[in-house]
């Protein structure tokens, strides 16, 4: 028997199953990553066959490329693709601007390059993860395992110079171990409070060596599906 979905799961259905209304037959995805993309991938995975739908989906995670091949969808790398013609992603936060900040799943590197590589960008999320300004949600940097603490105390610095200098910076755990990404690297979570302006920030960060990249998404999304616990949706 199918399992009651929980009124936050109920939100994320929603807003999946509006998002892959915008798929067409022939289109090449990225496919993102966490619990709200699984909705989405497993949405399309019931496109492809009650409809017959043809897609090829790139994936953001080792995890999604699996839920991908399970749901019947014809895999592909990012290289193979060449350029995508859509990308539907979760997201930690969105702010007025469809700023995002991505990563808390520990994705984020991979969820760039493939949204940078997509003509169009939709954001599928419950309202929870609507702000007014981004920064309650720890912002995600992966660093190189190599030199990290110098890489640390080199962010240390940038923040300083935007006046965030007294953040909190903690190193992404899984249990007792350090979360190791799909690339091999570690992540530091910054806990700045509030993100006056996101696009300084992220190319500070980014500045440092060591520094492979942070989880702020600007000018990527151009849609955000807000899914609701009564099964509605709607488009910011
Ligand atoms: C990915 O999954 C990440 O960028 C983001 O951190 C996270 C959102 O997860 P969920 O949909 O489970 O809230 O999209």
């Amino acid at each position: 028997m199918a399992q009651e979905l929980s009124a936050a799961d109920k939100a994320k259905a929603a807003a999946a199953e509006r998002s892959v209304e915008f798929v067409e037959d022939g289109m090449r995805l990225g496919l993102g990553t966490g619990s709200t993309a699984a909705f989405m991938v497993r949405a399309l995975g019931r496109r492809i066959r009650e409809e017959g739908l043809r897609i090829t989906g790139v994936p953001t995670s080792y995890a999604t490329g699996q839920l991908a091949r399970e749901q019947g969808i014809d895999v592909i790398t990012l290289d193979e693709a060449g350029w995508l013609d859509l990308t539907i992603d979760g997201a930690d936060e969105f702010d007025p601007r469809l700023t995002l900040i991505k990563g808390g799943g520990g994705a984020h590197l991979q969820e760039k390059i493939v949204a940078s590589a997509s003509s169009r960008m939709i954001v599928i999320a419950d309202a929870g993860k609507r702000v007014e300004e981004l920064g309650a949600f720890p912002l995600p940097v992966e660093v190189l395992k190599f030199g990290e603490r110098a890489s640390e105390a080199l962010i240390r610095r940038a923040l300083t110079v935007l006046d965030m200098g007294d953040a909190e910076i903690t190193p992404r755990m899984r249990g007792a171990e350090r979360l190791v990404t799909d690339e091999g690297n570690h992540i530091l979570d910054l806990h700045l409070g509030r993100i006056g302006n996101p696009r300084a920030l992220s190319a500070a960060l980014n500045q440092v060596p060591g520094v492979v990249e942070n989880g702020l998404f600007i000018d990527l999304c151009d849609t955000v599906i807000v899914g609701h616990e009564d099964g509605n949706s709607e488009i910011v």
